[in-house]
């Protein structure tokens, strides 16, 4: 399964300022030179309709929708990278196996756990657009295939909020229609060289020989491609290098500004924490509150632990501090839901094993 996050930032930015609903939005990033000189980094679907798409200087961007009641808004990195921590964070549960692509794309292996069915996998997939409509009020589209390549291709498919499956005997007749642009890895330079060879669609790519794509693209990008033509790939699905931070985050039963009222579920929250540390055998240096207000805006208030810890009542403690500080220090903040976050994560090596040993004697 891939899942794409349908124009990602621009659905952060509505989350967090629902006045932005239903109009055209535009995220913008300004270079600064001038009032309007920049790019624009993405839009919504209202505001796409018209041709405004990453990468068009805002200017165009602002004529083309001109009459309109558009929104342009500054990009905001950390808010995004924040939002995309947490749904990855509850995708990778979701998943044998888990592969993060991007700020807004993950695949998620399934096979195991849909038992092999692609029905299975399908109501799956179901679930996780609920949970993320619920949790995130987000929209995703995913694409259900017998490997990654066919499920790239799929999730490209029907955006946004679709659900594309490929069964393993429909992929060639599901890509054979499609642009050869669509394999992953086909940028601008191959288009032309396959245009040269009046390759258009994947079928067209289908009939060249291996020779002749060696020839044209080399010998490794030349068998990629002659496989992708095929829906061929074996990729196997796999985490990109060691975790660097485990965050859970929950609504409170109620909005609320009293320090007391989370208690409850910041003891959930920091045991779920440090499970998670303990069974990966890492401790974590700094411990961080999200905090996230009635106007949805998100708050976040870190400290550092010494030494690091995988601790439950270090966590729990250090969670509660940082909730009454913050409640203290912004007296207007009502909180809705509320987060912890374990980062500066480190393998639990030879002090622990050294301890054990200690406690074993
Ligand atoms: P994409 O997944 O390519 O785009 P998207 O999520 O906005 O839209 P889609 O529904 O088509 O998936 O990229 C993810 C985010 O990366 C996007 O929200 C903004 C950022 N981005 C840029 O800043 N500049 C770019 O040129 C592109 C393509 C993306
Ligand atoms: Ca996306």
């Amino acid at each position: 399964m891939l899942l794409d996050l349908d124009s990602f930032y621009a659905q952060c930015e509505e989350n967090v300022n629902p006045s932005l609903k239903g109009k055209p939005v535009v995220v913008c990033v300004y270079s600064g030179r001038t009032h309007d000189s920049g790019a624009v980094s993405t839009a919504n679907y209202a505001a796409r309709k018209y041709g405004v798409k990453a990468g068009i200087p805002i200017v165009r961007a602002k004529k083309i929708l001109e009459s309109l009641d558009a929104a342009f808004v500054p990009m905001n990195h950390p808010l995004y990278e924040q939002v995309s921590e947490r749904i990855m964070e509850t995708l990778r549960t979701q998943a044998d196996a888990f592969e993060q692509t991007s700020i807004d794309e993950a695949f998620l292996d399934v096979s195991e756990r849909a038992d092999h069915s692609f029905v299975s996998a399908k109501d799956a997939a179901l679930e996780i657009k609920k949970q993320l409509a619920t949790q995130e009020n987000v929209t995703a589209s995913i694409g259900i295939g017998p490997n990654k390549l066919v499920a790239k291709i799929a999730s490209d498919q029907s955006k946004p909020d679709g659900l594309t499956i490929v069964k393993t005997e429909q992929a060639t007749e599901f890509l054979a229609p499609l642009s050869a642009n669509r394999i992953p890895g086909v940028g601008k330079k191959a288009e032309e060289k396959l245009a040269q060879l009046n390759v258009f669609t994947i079928s067209d790519l289908s009939n060249l020989s291996p020779a002749t794509l060696v020839d044209a693209f080399g010998k490794s990008l030349g068998a990629y491609l002659y496989r992708a033509a095929r829906g061929e790939d074996d990729e196997p699905v796999r985490e990109r290098g060691p975790p660097t931070q485990f965050s859970r985050i929950a609504t409170l039963k109620q909005n609320t500004r009293d320090a007391e009222d989370t208690y409850q579920l910041l003891a959930e929250l920091a045991k779920s924490v440090s499970d998670k540390l303990k069974e990966q055998e890492m401790s974590c240096k700094s411990v961080a509150i999200i905090a996230i207000l009635n106007d949805l805006s998100i708050h976040s208030r870190s400290r550092t632990l010494e030494p690091p810890t995988s601790e439950v009542n270090k966590i729990e403690i250090a969670a509660k501090q940082l909730t009454q500080e913050f409640l203290q220090a912004t007296p207007e903040a009502t909180l809705r839901r509320l987060g912890i976050k374990a980062s500066g994560l480190s393998k639990e090596a030879g002090q622990t094993n050294m301890s054990k040993f200690l406690g074993a004697q």
